[in-house]
This record gives C-alpha cells, structure tokens and sequence, in this order.
C-alpha cells in the first residue's frame, strides 16, 4: 500500500482527548489537533521570551545567553521578570509544550488504534526535565534550585552542584543511571549493526531474514533475545536510564544532604567486616 493510500485511511476523525472535533485536521503532513495548537503556542511563547530575556542581558553570544532562575530568596513565589520572572514564565511555557506534544502523540496512537509506547517514552524525557526545574526546586522551597537556561552556564550548574555532593558519581542512583546509558548505547550499537548487517547487503546480493539475525547471535553468545525483544530491551533501557537520572538528583539535596562518598560508610560499617 502505498502512503499516501495509507494515510487517507488512518486520516479519521475522533480518537481526541477533549474539544471533539475542535483542531481535529491535519496541515500538510501534521496532524494539528487541540494539543498541537497548545503546543505551538507554548513553544512560540516561550521561545520569544528566550530571545526577548536574552536581549535585555549583557551578550549575544551564544555560547554565553543565559537566562537566569531567581535568588533562593524568592523561595517559591513569583520574581520580578527581570530577576528570575523570565526563567519562571519560560518554564512554565517549556512544560506546557511539552506535555501538549506528549498528548498530541497519544491522540494520534488513538487514531492509529496504536500503543502508547511513544507517549510514555517521551513521558520520561519530560519527566527528567521537571524533576530538575520544578520537583526539585520545589522540595528545596526554592525555584533557585532550577537550573539556568544557557549553554555554558547549564553546563556550570551541573558542576557546582554535583560538587556540592563532593563527587556525584559516588551516587548510587547516578551510577545506576550512568550504567543504563551506558548499556542503551550498547544495545543499540548491537541492534544497528545487526539489521544493518541483515538488510543493507552489497548490490546484487539479498536482503538476509530475521532468522540469521537469531542464528547470529546463538552461534556468537548461544543466546538471542529476538526480534521484538531487542526492541522491549532498547524500550526498557532507555526508559531506566531517564528514570534514575531522575531519582539521582531528587535524592540528591531533598532526601540527603551530605557528601555521595561518604554515604558510602554504610557499607564499611556492616558488622561483618567493620
Ligand atoms: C538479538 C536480536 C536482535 C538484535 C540484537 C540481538 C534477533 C534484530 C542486538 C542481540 C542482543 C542480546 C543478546 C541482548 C544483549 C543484552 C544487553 C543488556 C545489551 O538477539 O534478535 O534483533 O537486534
């Protein structure tokens, strides 16, 4: 069947989550819908506020914008623009966006009659996101807690905070999440090559079953996870690494003060050995 056959036939209305028919169309190749129009409004929003905040500070490097949460003094409320109000407003309109994007996907899984796997993938990029910018502050009492909005100086966030732990690798939940990175760059570096191995054969030799993809695997390692497997593998990977990202730095500040090296004398203090 060709696409554009296809597409006339998965092109229904109904399967929205609320407004009925309401944005119910496509434009061009994009599905719109009531979520799609929140969406745009937030990303457009929040975007101009980028640029708009941007031009009222000291550069346009680029590498060196950055729009700034407000003091740990304005706790949880509402700063001035010019002092936080800026990164608040933006955020609010980044969290909006993104969960009308994670909506938008699930009406078109219900028009699909689909899975929601994507939805709920994309839910836990979107997870990691709010945990550092409004979980977190939030369970410190300060929006200050979030972190800047800038290329250089997100980066420098990262390191005076997990500085403040001493040294964050010594997390638990970091290093569990750093594992599941680690390992979903793994599985896909295997999955890649593997299908590219199968289905991208030299002019004039043929396209190899999912068949040898298995007997690749058993004769190498004496085991295959399959096909469908593989992809329930990457799923849960990628979905754990995002997760414990997450824990890592809740647990960081709101459930542990303390230094990550130290937490470890637990561990030495087991009456076996201590
Ligand atoms: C596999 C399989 C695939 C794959 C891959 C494997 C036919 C096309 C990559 C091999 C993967 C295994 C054995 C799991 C490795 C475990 C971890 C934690 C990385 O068997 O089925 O389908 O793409």
């Amino acid at each position: 069947m060709s696409l554009l056959s296809f597409e006339r036939k998965y092109r229904v209305r109904g399967g929205t989550l609320i407004g009925g028919d309401l944005f119910d169309f496509w434009i061009g190749p994009f599905y719109v819908g009531f979520f799609g129009v929140i969406s745009a409004i937030c990303a457009i929003l929040g975007t101009a506020l980028i640029f708009y905040a941007a031009s009222l500070g000291p550069t346009w490097n680029p590498w060196l914008i950055s729009i700034n949460p407000p003091d740990i003094k304005y706790g949880l409320g509402l700063a001035p623009l010019k002092e936080g109000g800026f990164w608040q407003i933006i955020t609010m309109c980044a969290t909006g966006a993104f969960v009308s994007w994670a909506l938008r996907e699930v009406e078109i899984c219900r028009k699909l009659g689909m899975g929601y796997h994507v939805p709920i993938a994309f839910g836990f990029a979107i997870l990691a996101y709010v945990t550092l910018v409004v979980f977190r502050p939030f369970l410190l009492g300060a929006w200050g807690y979030g972190f800047p909005y800038g290329i250089f100086s997100h980066l420098d966030w990262v390191s005076n905070t997990g500085y403040q732990y001493v040294n964050f690798h010594y997390n638990p939940a970091h290093m569990i999440a750093v594992s599941f990175f680690f390992t979903t760059c793994f599985a896909l570096a295997l999955h890649g090559a593997l299908i590219l191995s199968a289905v991208n054969p030299k002019k004039g030799e043929n396209v190899k079953t999912p068949e040898y993809e298995d007997t690749f695997f058993r004769d190498f390692i004496g085991y295959s996870v399959g096909t469908i497997g593989i992809h329930r593998l990457g799923l849960f990977l990628a979905l754990s690494a995002g997760f414990w990202s997450a824990v890592c730095i809740i647990i960081a500040g709101p459930l542990y003060a303390g230094g990550w090296p130290e937490w470890w004398e637990w561990w030495r203090n087991i009456p076996i050995w201590s």
